[in-house]
């Protein structure tokens, strides 16, 4: 999601950034295409339902490595997504 082409704690910055504020994500990486790269379970949308495949390659790629947020952060980072989105979708942010 950061288009270094390594997958990282760094993507997941990116990956909620870009469901949470597209526009901002378009300033910030302008050579990835999120709707494209985001859509991790390939249904066409890159939505909520990209989070839990999203999560689980940023748990398998960083299972080894100190750079990769801890379960406990990652889900809290997930669920702040998720608000984050739910909150946009009804217009409340
Ligand atoms: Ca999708």
């Amino acid at each position: 999601m950061d288009g270094n082409g390594v997958l990282s704690s760094a993507d997941t910055t990116a990956f909620i950034l870009a469901l949470t504020n597209l526009s901002q994500y378009e300033t910030l990486y302008p050579a990835v295409d999120a709707l494209v790269v985001g859509d991790v379970n390939q249904d066409g949308a890159f939505d909520s339902g990209d989070i839990h495949l999203f999560s689980q390659w940023i748990s398998a790629a960083g299972a080894s490595t100190s750079t990769v947020p801890e379960p406990g952060c990652l889900t809290f980072l997930v669920m702040a997504a998720m608000f984050a989105l739910a909150a946009r979708t009804r217009g409340l942010s």
